[in-house]
């Protein structure tokens, strides 16, 4: 059995400060940290997004945390964030990425959005990091990282649905808790076979 560590988007935008600062976003960092000896594999998700990127408010002339609808289906509509080679898409500076054996970026399709670090938000576009932790013979992940309820509750759910025994240590993960979203996310990973810990 091979386990992963899968970090989910611990960059300086979702951190307090940035365009779309989840409440506490940084506190998760020491532990992280001090969580990436105990695993196989490293593995950090980067939301990584080109100016104008259709995700944005901005470019709906909409309101930010307003509701759209995409080809794919329903999108929130966020602030400006994590846009390619910008400050606030760096990772938190406190984060130990020199320990990553692998950065995995998404969100880089200008019409299409992906919380989800396997799949883009129209469930059928791969990212590439399910062949990555086949071929390493990776069978186990455990998340951490941000935001619990859109991120990271998407990365669990297609992990488990792709066969792989997945825990969410919720310690270590903090949540943007919009409109009933973390407690959607929480039974919505249960349901998905997810184990909830910490
Ligand atoms: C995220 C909203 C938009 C996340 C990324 O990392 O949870 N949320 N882009
Ligand atoms: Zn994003």
């Amino acid at each position: 059995m091979t386990h992963a560590l899968l970090v989910i988007d611990v960059q300086n935008d979702f951190c307090p400060g940035g365009a779309l600062a989840v409440p506490d976003g940084d506190a998760i960092v020491p532990g992280i940290n001090a969580l990436m000896a105990d695993f196989d594999a490293v593995i950090l998700t980067q939301d990584w997004h080109p100016a104008g990127h259709s995700s944005f408010a901005s470019s709906h002339d909409a309101a930010p945390m307003s509701l759209t609808q995409m080809p794919y289906g329903p999108q929130v509509l966020w602030p400006d964030h994590c846009i390619q080679g910008s400050r606030g898409a760096n990772f938190h500076s406190d984060l130990r990425t020199d320990r990553a054996d692998m950065i995995i970026r998404k969100g880089f399709n200008p019409a299409i959005d992906s919380y989800s670090a396997f799949f883009e938000n129209d469930h059928t576009t791969p990212t590439g990091l399910e062949g990555y932790l086949r071929t390493r013979g990776i069978t186990q992940v455990t998340l951490v990282g941000l935001a619990t309820d859109f991120c990271v509750n998407y990365s669990a759910v297609d992990a488990a649905k792709l066969g792989f025994e997945v825990a969410v240590r919720m310690d270590l993960c903090r949540a943007i808790d919009f409109d009933g979203s973390l407690a959607a996310a929480r039974d919505g990973m249960a349901a998905a076979g997810v184990v909830l810990a910490g």
